[in-house]
């Protein structure tokens, strides 16, 4: 369960951020209004926004994702600290690790979100040198997390991402993607559902360790679409994509399609879009 999101809306330098995809220059109104209607969603399936000013000096700091991983405890797993409350119902506690992402350009991005996230949570761990780690080669899929080794993602930054994993009480395993030419991140290629489910591209469906759980297959035409969000009652959906969103509704679940041709000129999907969390009680905000 999630009750907040960070988010940030893309700045006008934009189109000057980091792609391989060869898709074009981004349209920056669109991008603007695709942004706006993502938050709308996001409003939609419960969250309270933090919405960040924009920040043109870092062209990809709307893919805040990439700049923390939040550690949401789940019935079962071992915690330092007693389960903390929502609502005056227990719930569980969040751990926030900061990243320092592989990208040079993009190291800047993480100040101002240490910040926003100070708010909820004032104690944070840090990914440090040399280790590097982006977000989006974190799935954190129950009580295991899938850390992806990439190209921006060492494994220095892995390493020390695990052994944080460890000390809260999860398990994790590493996925070594810079053979994949067609994701970036990890989560570019894989999402957890919940109920021990993930979406996952053809190209990682025999990962030994992604093998263990309830597998929807995304094919190549539709690779795009592997990376969709979970966000409480429902599933975030790029639109246009068909057949993977015909494939969740008959599991059951409720889509909400999002344009985000955008995004993906600059090899964003809809995770990176957003930081979700569980606000802490006595949170300042
Ligand atoms: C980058 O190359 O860093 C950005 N243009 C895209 C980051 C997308 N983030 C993600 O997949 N988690």
């Amino acid at each position: 369960m999630f009750t907040r999101a960070i988010v940030r809306p893309p700045a006008p330098s934009f189109a000057a951020g980091l792609t391989t995809a060869g898709l074009g220059a981004p349209n920056y109104q669109r991008a603007l209004t695709q942004h706006a209607a993502y938050c709308v969603a996001l409003e939609q399936c419960g969250l309270t926004l933090t919405r960040l000013e924009a920040d043109p000096r870092h062209p990809d700091s709307t893919f805040v994702e990439d700049t923390a991983v939040l550690v949401t405890h789940h019935q079962g797993t071992r915690c330092a600290e007693p389960y903390d409350e929502v609502d005056g119902r227990p719930h569980p506690l969040t751990q926030v690790v900061l990243t320092r992402p592989g990208a040079p350009s993009r190291a800047g991005e993480v100040a101002r979100i240490r910040e926003a996230l100070a708010d909820f949570y004032p104690l944070m761990f840090s990914i440090q040198s040399p280790g590097t780690l982006d977000g989006g080669d974190v799935c954190e899929a129950g009580n295991h997390f899938f850390i992806g080794i990439s190209a921006r993602t060492n494994e220095a930054g892995a390493q020390q991402l695990a052994e944080l994993l460890a000390s809260f009480g999860y398990t994790n395993s590493f996925v070594d993607i810079r053979g994949l030419k067609s994701i970036l991140h990890l989560k570019s290629g894989v999402s957890y559902l919940g109920d021990n489910r993930l979406v996952v591209i053809d190209a990682l469906a025999n990962v030994r360790d992604l093998r263990s759980y309830d597998l929807v297959c995304v094919n190549t035409d539709e690779e795009y679409a592997a990376n969709c969000v979970r966000v409480n009652d429902h599933v975030l959906v790029a639109a246009g994509y068909p057949v993977l969103a015909g494939k969740l509704r008959e599991l059951g679940y409720q889509t909400i399609a999002l344009e985000m041709t955008e995004f993906q000129k600059m090899d964003g999907g809809l995770s990176c879009l957003s930081l979700r969390f569980l606000k802490r009680s006595g949170a300042r905000r």
